[in-house]
């Protein structure tokens, strides 16, 4: 097994967050906010880049964006290691970020120990979806699970801006998007360290999650369509309330998960809108719900979806309303691969720290690697499980300990 000096670790990854969780790498003064394209965004792409050209890797941005470092020719034989480094609109320090920040720390070590391991290190663009309302956006463009059409049109910014057109603005050929799978050539395996967004790691006083597998998503809108009237002349009897209908289907929508979860744990959120037209004196004349449904089994999230279709088709039909459902995206569940998973698991009982195998609720770019590359994740814990909040906490002695499992594992698998 590997030993590193975890304090001198702990510090460097510490560093590396406190500096990227500054007032020049997002957006927002609240809360961790960068994503494709903007200056924040591009500031945190140079900071990793200036640190692994330091440490003699190669770094190249693949079409449209995703960072990509190495320490060997691109397409030849190596590991893969990374995450992402946009964030949630309402982000926090750790969460994507603090997993390529303990990528960096592996090409550190690697380096310090005379090389020898073959390493390539991948950030994805756009894994939460903040600039194109779209998660896993880089790396479903890499494992080619978008279209031509959905970039060139329907994937668009808050702004209406088609991704393609950004993409192109920014300085990328994004015409040889495809040639972004490329990225994948030669690798042997891939593990992402990230925090895991819940709190089952601080609830079972295990340091260190191993992920067996991670849930699967659907993201669509439900559109409801009634009319705007004066909130104050017209009697309850005469409205058409887009709001009403919506309402009902979120608290459908709660007890539709709560009955899958009696099977299999299964959630549904109803985090996003809009109302038009969103003044306080007019029944709103349009409502639009975005969706997330998750699960590691597709039966059960599917059919959650399927019910609150139905279920809004009829409850606005009842109020003389139109309603419209629109899928923007599913991501299927995905198993991790075993020999990954073995490997990490072996790594971490040598260090004799607490761990668990365990699933992923959140999604992650791994879900997009895993059916190209032999893949697995670790989970560190975050405090109280809270995450997508800017009260998002994590240790760097955690990481740490990550990255020494990761060089671990990487030797065992690579051996
Ligand atoms: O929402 C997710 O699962 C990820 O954090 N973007
Ligand atoms: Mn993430
Ligand atoms: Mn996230």
């Amino acid at each position: 097994m590997t030993r590193i000096d975890r304090e001198r670790s702990a510090r460097r990854i510490e560093h590396d967050i406190e500096t990227l969780a500054g007032p020049a790498y997002t957006s927002s003064s609240e809360a961790i906010c960068r994503y494709a394209y903007t200056d924040v965004y591009e500031r945190t792409l140079r900071y990793f880049t200036d640190q692994l050209e330091g440490l003699g890797f190669r770094v190249w941005r693949d079409p449209v964006g995703t960072l990509v470092a190495s320490n060997v020719e691109p397409g030849a034989p190596a590991f893969g290691i990374g995450s992402h480094c946009d964030s949630n609109r309402n982000g926090g320090k750790y969460d994507g970020t603090l997993g390529v920040c303990t990528a960096l720390e592996v090409c550190r070590l690697a380096v310090e120990a005379g090389g020898g391991v073959p390493l390539r290190l991948i950030s994805f663009l756009e894994e939460e979806g903040s600039g194109f309302g779209q998660m896993l956006l880089g790396s479903r463009i890499m494992a080619q699970r978008v279209t031509e059409e959905e970039l060139r049109t329907s994937i668009v910014d808050e702004d209406g801006v088609p991704f393609w057109d950004s993409a192109a603005r920014a300085g990328y050929p994004v015409e040889r998007w495809r040639d972004s799978i490329r990225t994948l050539d030669g690798l042997t395996g891939w593990v992402e360290v990230h925090i895991e967004q819940g709190r089952v790691l601080q609830d079972t006083a295990r340091r260190i999650g191993v992920v067996q597998a991670i849930a699967g998503y659907v993201h669509g809108d439900l559109r409801f369509a009634g009319r705007a009237d004066h909130a104050g002349a017209t009697p309850m009897g005469y409205r058409n309330d887009a709001s009403v209908v919506a309402a009902e289907c979120v608290l459908e929508l709660e007890r539709l998960a709560e009955d899958a979860s009696r099977r299999v744990p299964t959630v549904g959120t109803a985090g996003e809108g809009t109302v038009v037209p969103n003044l306080i004196n007019v029944v709103p004349a349009e409502v639009r719900v975005g969706l997330d449904i998750r699960s590691v089994e597709r039966d059960s999230y599917r059919g959650v979806v399927d019910a609150i279709t139905s279920f809004a088709e009829t409850a606005a039909q009842r109020r003389g309303l139109r309603t419209e459902y629109r899928q923007r995206q599913e991501t299927l569940p995905t198993t991790m691969d075993a020999g990954v998973v073995a490997a990490l698991e072996r790594a971490v009982q040598a260090t004799g720290q607490p761990y668990r195998l365990m699933p992923s609720g959140a999604s992650h770019d791994t879900q997009l690697v895993a059916p190209h590359v032999p893949s697995a994740m670790l989970f560190v814990p975050c405090l109280d499980g809270v995450s997508h909040s800017p009260d998002e906490s994590a240790s760097s002695d955690d990481a740490a300990l990550g990255a020494e499992l990761m060089l671990t594992a990487i030797r065992d698998l690579v051996a």
